[in-house]
């Protein structure tokens, strides 16, 4: 039977306003493919955006929506989160949003392991707002902040939310739509912060200034910078350079979610009595 789309989008905001041959627009497909695989009832989820093409998300999806400024998304989904635990929180960002403005929140929901699914669009420059460099720009193209190419190194963004403490870290890119979606399932059926690095294709705003070519080269380009971990790990350092591994990057199970560790101290502070760290990890 034909997968029924029409109950997970609002159908009324489309066509979307993402370009012609965005990868947004294949993470979108995937969300819904994966809440749909999670068995979730619409009501139950909440989608929050930030601000960028990333931040039109929260949009299009047929559930409990949430568009806010740019870079807060993870402290507004915190306080979702801490007010409904039993809700299913999904956090889209751009990578700007998500490591520039709000490098700092994403850090510390990290840390916290709160169980977020953050969905991190990383098209490698601020695309709505016309080619900015962002924390993932690669070093040497060129930026409308970087005329003459970009020196920043750039992060690494699954290193980064592995080492904050995200027990789930991942990344797949708009080229496998299979391989999202399976990964989505994977993230949001974990208990804590699941952070997605998602490769995607600005052709505008960093393929067209940069003479990379129309949305299929830069799906190539994208293509080329991308290898599963199974290969990536059998990789010397020499071949490793300039490769980014797919698939589930980290996963750790011991460490308590933030709002089991909070129910804590709810009940510590009802009844007047200690908390009992021995049952937080
Ligand atoms: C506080 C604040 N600063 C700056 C902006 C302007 N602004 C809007 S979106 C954006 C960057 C978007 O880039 P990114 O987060 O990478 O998302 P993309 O558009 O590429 O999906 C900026 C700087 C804003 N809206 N609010």
């Amino acid at each position: 039977m034909a997968f029924n789309y029409d109950k997970y989008l609002r159908v009324n905001k489309m066509p979307t306003l993402w370009c012609w041959g965005c990868g947004d627009g294949v993470i979108l497909k995937a969300v819904i493919r994966a809440i749909d695989k999670m068995g979730w009832n619409m009501d139950d989820v909440c989608v929050v955006s930030g601000i960028g093409c990333s931040g039109r998300f929260s949009s299009y999806v047929n559930c409990n929506t949430v568009h806010t400024t740019h870079g807060r998304a993870i402290a507004y989904a915190t306080g979702i989160k801490l007010a409904n635990p039993d809700k299913h929180v999904i956090v889209v960002t751009g990578d700007g949003d998500g490591l520039a403005i709000g490098g700092n929140h994403t850090i510390h929901g990290c840390r916290r392991n709160i169980d977020i699914n953050h969905i991190l669009i990383n098209n490698f420059i601020y695309g709505l707002t016309n080619s900015q460099t962002s924390p993932t720009t690669p070093r040497g193209l060129w930026t409308v902040t970087a005329q003459y190419g970009n020196v920043d190194p750039s992060f690494d963004a699954a290193k980064l939310a592995t080492a904050a403490g995200a027990t789930f870290v991942g990344r797949e890119s708009v080229i496998n739509p299979d391989r999202l979606e399976k990964l989505f399932v994977k993230g949001f059926s974990h208990d804590g912060y699941s952070f997605f690095d998602v490769f995607s294709n600005c052709h505008v705003n960093l393929g067209r200034k940069n003479k990379m070519g129309e949305a299929t080269k830069m799906l190539e380009w994208v293509n080329s910078r991308i290898t599963t971990k199974i290969k990536y790990d059998k990789m010397s350092e020499e071949e490793r350079k300039g490769l980014f591994p797919c698939g589930v990057l980290h996963e750790d199970n011991e460490h308590l979610e933030y709002t089991k560790a909070y129910a804590k101290v709810k009940e510590a502070a009802q009844n007047k009595t200690k908390i009992n760290f021995e049952e937080i990890k």
